[in-house]
């Protein structure tokens, strides 16, 4: 720890001698943990990171628009346009190189989730489901099926490590959780849980914001944070241990995510990509989702919050948007590639300016709530290693079987719990139909196999299907062939079984 007259030097020379200015109505213990808190601040970088927001705020990337152009179709994979034939294939290659120990999956999980409004990780979130599964649960156990599919079909034993990224405000929750949960029936030391960095929040004057008299504000650094994390907290070598080359990154709030999706790592291996991203057709212009381009020839992509509206709403002739590869925060890397950033490009990253409400102290000491933006967060992103790949692939999925995110509180119109829960439901319904059974709605009357196809549809059967049993809809004919199903119809192991037995 670093003495109270260095952290005031180091304060002083980086012009933010104010974050001391309520030192002597501290308690013994207040000051020690202060006193802490500022010795782990990169104090020489302190200077630099006040400023960066200023300098980041002007070259701001008003003039990416005028470089971007859409990925040509022909560079871009997809499930639509793809034959049966090498989907199959693809797959089969994702289940040999994961029954090889080859793959893990890493999880964003470091967001403080302020746009649905909880206090607690957003993985331990339950949307309502008939099982009352949270997100964790059903990630977990589609990692466990994964595993099962694999094995059977290579007669293997094989894991697939899951690395979950978390921050300051999700780690201990997060564990926890986790614990209390038996880790979903994972072995634990197949868990492997790591905190990204925070930095300090700043105002619109280059200052640090105190958000005690005692505590800076902090936030963590962007889900681009994890390549410092990595490294940080030895999760590359880790992998090389563990003998994992393909990584599938995701973030935590899509309800329908892929764990360590066969097809897309298949894909992304037999091009011989190096770094890959799953996109789906974005809805409409101002969807909440980066689009995937090219700029200045490389591709990268442009996040929501930095393309400018007119060009997120160019039309092509025949109607469809011309940026509308939307970027859903599901990625592929390769090991040899992260190492590569590691070791020569996570320095170059971008900060992005991110402008919040950040409560603070003001100079009397009073607590204040602003109500309009007053701080700036520094964000990297995730996606911004994309133009240091030499071989970077996009593969286009359906949004109706594989997007559905919860980002907002219900009463939202889009990506609440209301939609996300029926998103999971609707394709559980789809499966149960197209493996012959007959649905019905909740007064006991059979639905139209078409009925429960719509996402937003509270008509639909709550028929859910238990990850254990089905990972994407596949095994179900054996057991609902012919078979008519009451609503709310949970398929779990246990009635599974019973059903296998009739
Ligand atoms: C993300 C994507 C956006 C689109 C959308 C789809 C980024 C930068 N943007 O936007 O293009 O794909 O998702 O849903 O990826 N996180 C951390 N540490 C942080 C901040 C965030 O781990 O410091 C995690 C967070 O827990 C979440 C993921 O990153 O799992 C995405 O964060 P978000 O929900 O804030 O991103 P969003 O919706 O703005």
């Amino acid at each position: 720890m670093l003495s109270l007259e260095q952290v005031r030097q180091g304060l002083e020379s980086a012009g933010q001698s104010h974050v001391l200015q309520f030192w002597s109505e501290l308690s013994e213990e207040e000051r020690d943990s202060f006193l802490q808190e500022l010795s782990q601040l990169d104090l020489d970088g302190l200077k630099d990171h006040c400023e960066s927001p200023a300098r980041s705020a002007a070259s701001l990337p008003s003039k990416l628009d005028e470089h971007m152009e859409p990925v040509p179709p022909e560079f871009i994979g997809s499930v639509k346009k793809s034959d049966q034939s090498a989907l199959e294939e693809w797959e089969n290659e994702g289940l040999l190189k994961i029954s090889e120990n080859r793959v893990g999956v890493l999880l964003l999980a470091g967001g403080q989730g302020t746009r649905l409004g909880v206090q607690y990780p957003k993985g331990m979130y339950n949307v309502g489901l008939p099982s009352s599964k949270t997100l964790y649960q059903i990630q977990a156990e589609r990692i466990r099926k994964i595993q099962e599919l694999s094995d059977r079909k290579h007669g293997s034993k094989c894991t697939v490590p899951w690395y979950i990224m978390t921050s300051e405000f999700t780690l201990a929750p997060t564990e926890k959780f986790f614990k209390e949960n038996n880790f979903f029936g994972l072995e634990s030391s197949n868990i492997v849980m790591f905190e990204q960095r925070m930095i300090p929040a700043v105002d619109f004057d280059e200052k640090v914001i105190l958000q005690g008299k005692g505590k800076i504000a902090m936030a963590p650094d962007g889900n681009g944070g994890l390549y410092q994390a990595l490294v940080d907290n030895k999760v590359l070598e880790d992998m090389k241990k563990r003998g994992v080359e393909y990584l599938h990154v995701y973030c935590v709030d899509n309800i329908l995510v892929k764990m360590a999706d066969p097809v897309f790592i298949g894909f992304c291996v037999s091009k011989g990509a190096d770094c890959g991203a799953k996109v789906v057709e974005k809805a409409y212009p101002t969807e909440p989702v980066g689009v995937v381009c090219r700029v200045r020839g490389v591709a990268q992509v442009v996040e929501y919050s930095e393309i400018q509206q007119k060009t997120a709403e160019l039309r092509g002739p025949g109607g469809e948007l011309v940026y509308r590869a939307g970027n859903i925060c599901n990625h592929f890397f390769t090991r040899a590639f992260l190492q590569d950033v590691a070791e020569k490009f996570k320095g170059q990253l971008r900060q992005h300016v991110a402008l919040k409400k950040v409560p603070f102290v003001d100079m009397c000491g009073n607590h204040v709530t602003p109500t309009q933006p007053n701080g700036i967060k520094m964000e990297k992103f995730v996606f911004d290693v994309f133009p240091f790949s030499r071989s970077f692939v996009v593969f286009e999925v359906l949004r109706e079987d594989e997007f559905s995110p919860l980002k907002n509180a219900d009463g939202a119109a889009t990506d609440s719990p209301t939609t996300a829960r029926n998103s999971l439901l609707a394709q559980h319904s789809r499966w149960a139909t197209a493996a012959g059974a007959t649905l019905l709605d909740e007064h006991g009357n059979p639905l139209p196999p078409t009925a429960s196809v719509s996402a937003g549809d509270n008509q639909a059967a709550r028929c859910e299907i238990s990850p254990l049993v089905s990972y994407f809809g596949e095994g179900l004919e054996k057991l609902l062939k012919g078979r008519t199903l009451p609503s709310p119809f949970i398929l779990d192991e246990k009635r599974a079984k019973e059903l296998q037995a009739q």
